[in-house]
């Protein structure tokens, strides 16, 4: 059975990732934070009492600014695989915690290189890399595209993307950046933008609220659907070289369209709902980032299926049953029949 060590595990990603694993028979062990409150809803589903013979599913505390109790980990566990997902992932907070995020997302990713180096064992070692770094490089991005971050998170990702390179040509790792463009999902953060419409537009048509706060409207961004994206994370470490890999969807659509998209997706217009506060700008800004993954196509067989406006509906969909889950049964707020046949 091949063991897997995933930081970040209780993110998006890594909920995802963590899924995929399992169902591919591996052991997986996730490193999660301790906090005063739980932080596991999103890998709730698929924990099993570890004192049961069955579970394959193991949780560690730990964090990437903890050397010391990384290496540590490691050499007890001796993954073949570590995917380092663990990040400060947020791009606006990364200018008001610019030390924070460097440590994290910079810092962190050699602090996670070195503990397998120091720990001595044979593991192949994903850095999830960023379309951040291209920053203000015109699209479409590729794996030649020069780096032009536009934002601490930004910097720190080419940081982390340049010591993984490193450690390949150093001391001979399978290490590999995927380089990811946005990936979203039901799953993904409340505060990123995605999920701050989709889930305004389920809210506002349950009469819970009636209006979001935005800020830049005309930025481009390439959505893909997270679930896709952590199954070419998996084949880049199948591969039988190391390399770098870009996964995008190829097309890109405003935060304006994608309101139109999850707004229309129940009835509602989004020009009467949606409100500008200049809180929500970045000091400097990515305009338009769009990806080429040609290359994980044609060498991992990869190829996103869902784009950013089929993204917006099933988010949308997700919220709406969401609210339903939480008591408020939403059969009665929206017409089942009128939106499903959308
Ligand atoms: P996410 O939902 O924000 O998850 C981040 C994870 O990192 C969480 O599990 C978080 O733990 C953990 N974490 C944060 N600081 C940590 C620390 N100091 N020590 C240990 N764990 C820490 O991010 P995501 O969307 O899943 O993204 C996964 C990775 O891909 C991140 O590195 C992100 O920067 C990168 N990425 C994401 C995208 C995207 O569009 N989603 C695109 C390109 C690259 P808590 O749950 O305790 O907060
Ligand atoms: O912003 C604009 C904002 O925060 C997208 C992370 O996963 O992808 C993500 O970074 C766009 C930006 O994602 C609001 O200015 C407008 O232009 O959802 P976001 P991001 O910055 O692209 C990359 C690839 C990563 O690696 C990151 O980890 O939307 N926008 N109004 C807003 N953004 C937010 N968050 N909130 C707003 O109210």
């Amino acid at each position: 059975m091949k063991k897997a060590l995933i930081t970040g595990i209780t993110g998006q990603d890594g909920s995802y990732l963590a899924e995929l694993l399992l169902s591919k028979g591996y052991e997986v062990h996730g490193l999660i934070r301790r906090a005063s409150t739980f932080n596991t809803q999103r890998i709730e589903h698929l924990y099993v009492d570890p004192h049961d013979d069955d579970a394959r599913l193991f949780l560690h505390y730990g964090d990437l600014s903890d050397g010391a109790r990384l290496v540590s980990l490691l050499s007890r566990i001796h993954p073949d695989e570590v995917y380092n997902l663990a990040a400060q992932s947020h791009v606006r907070v990364s200018f008001d915690e610019p030390e924070h995020t460097g440590d994290t997302t910079g810092v962190g990713s050699i602090r996670m290189l070195e503990a397998v180096r120091l720990a001595g064992i044979e593991t192949r070692f994903y850095q999830a890399s960023s379309s951040e770094m291209f920053g203000a490089s015109p699209p479409p991005q590729n794996e030649d595209t020069l780096f032009y971050p536009r934002s601490p998170y930004g910097a720190a990702k080419v940081y982390s993307y340049w010591v993984t390179k490193n450690y390949r040509e150093a001391y001979g790792m399978f290490a590999v950046n995927g380089i990811l463009f946005n990936h979203e999902s039901p799953r993904r953060g409340e505060t990123f933008v995605t999920r701050k419409i989709t889930r305004a537009a389920a809210r506002i048509k349950a009469g819970l609220e009636n209006e979001v706060w935005l800020g830049n409207l005309d930025a481009i961004r390439d959505w893909g659907y997270a679930a896709e994206y952590v199954e070419g994370m998996w084949r880049m470490l199948q591969a039988e070289t190391p390399d770098d890999y870009v996964l995008a969807t190829g097309t890109g659509i405003t935060v304006r369209d994608f309101l139109d998209e999850a707004f229309s997706r129940v009835g509602l217009d989004w020009h009467d709902h949606v409100r500008f506060d200049p809180r929500y700008l970045r000091p400097t800004e990515v305009d338009a980032l769009i990806g080429d993954a040609s290359k994980a196509e044609q060498k991992l067989g990869w190829k996103a299926t869902v784009d950013g406006r089929a993204l917006a509906r099933l988010m949308v969909d997700a919220d709406l049953e969401a609210i339903g889950y939480e008591g408020k049964p939403w059969h009665d707020v929206v017409d089942l029949r009128s939106w499903r046949a959308a």
